[in-house]
């Protein structure tokens, strides 16, 4: 029988190329966004190879994210596995110049969010009494770097999480993952500069930059993992990166 997956911010980057990965292999897919048109193209896209359902909302909105998450049929509520991958960096800058709107948005979307999402469905998986939980957190939580203390902060947040999610979780048959990747070129960057495209554009610049399909083909290998096996922890850098803000450009 195939396995569903519940994908957060699966509009674009991470998430939609895991979508992809994950169609290809087979596994159905509940698609998660605040974008219903892209939602809709990429369920359309994907129908082809599997079912496919959309859920509209925003991972900080808890009411929305509950009641969406409840609004499943009980097939769709049969979820296998949950992707926690919705998130953004909101501008850069130090914590006295910073914005708190923007610390708002990292700290409830990031953090408050994955929560809120986990909350909806880790009773689904005790009820299953098998499941796996992959959370997308970054470099940056294992690395702070000057003017994303915030960011790195929520990123440190979803580590702490995946540990205490295992701690909880493994009792009861549910693996945990943490991703850890680097610089991956995705709308990451346009959406931390408030679209200044050229601004993005600079992050990549002079290097190959991570895709999005990098990151998704590490989800497949720990979700196909056996089952005696737990892929904890997978940390995963550009090739000439070594550390969160150690880029060796051309
Ligand atoms: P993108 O900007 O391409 O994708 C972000 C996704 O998250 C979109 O689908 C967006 O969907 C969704 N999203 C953002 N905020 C919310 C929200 N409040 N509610 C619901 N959905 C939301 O970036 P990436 O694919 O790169 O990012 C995916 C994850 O990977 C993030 O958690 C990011 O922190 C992490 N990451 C990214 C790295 C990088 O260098 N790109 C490196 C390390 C980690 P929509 O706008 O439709 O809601
Ligand atoms: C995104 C990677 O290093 O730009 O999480 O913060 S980084």
């Amino acid at each position: 029988m195939s396995r569903i997956a519940l994908i957060t911010g699966a509009t674009s980057g991470i998430g939609k190329a895991t979508a992809e990965l994950f169609a290809d292999a087979g596994i159905d897919l509940i698609l998660c966004g605040r974008r219903q048109e892209k939602l809709d193209e990429i369920a359309e896209k994907l129908s082809s190879k599997v079912q496919v359902t959309t859920l509209l909302f925003d991972v900080r909105d808890k009411g929305a994210v509950l009641a969406m998450i409840n609004s499943l049929s009980d097939h769709w509520k049969n979820i296998d596995i949950l992707i926690n991958n919705a998130g953004n960096a909101h501008g850069l800058g130090s914590l006295d110049e910073g914005d708190p709107e923007d610390w708002d948005a990292m700290i409830d979307g990031n953090v408050k969010g994955l929560l809120y999402v986990s909350k909806a469905v880790i009773p689904l998986l005790l009820e299953k009494g098998k499941g796996h939980i992959v959370n997308i957190s970054s470099i940056a939580g294992k690395q702070t770097y000057a003017n994303g203390a915030v960011y790195c902060a929520s990123k440190a947040a979803v580590e702490v999480l995946s540990e205490g999610m295992r701690l909880e979780l493994t009792q009861h048959g549910i693996k945990v993952t943490n991703v850890a990747p680097g610089a991956v070129e995705t709308e990451f960057s346009l959406v931390r500069f408030k679209g200044d495209e050229s601004r993005a554009e600079k992050v990549y610049e002079g290097f190959d930059p991570l895709q999005a399909g990098d990151i998704a083909d590490a989800i497949l290998y720990a979700v196909n993992a056996p089952d005696r096996v737990t892929i904890a922890d997978i940390t995963i850098l550009a090739s000439a990166q070594s550390a969160a803000t150690t880029i060796y450009r051309k």
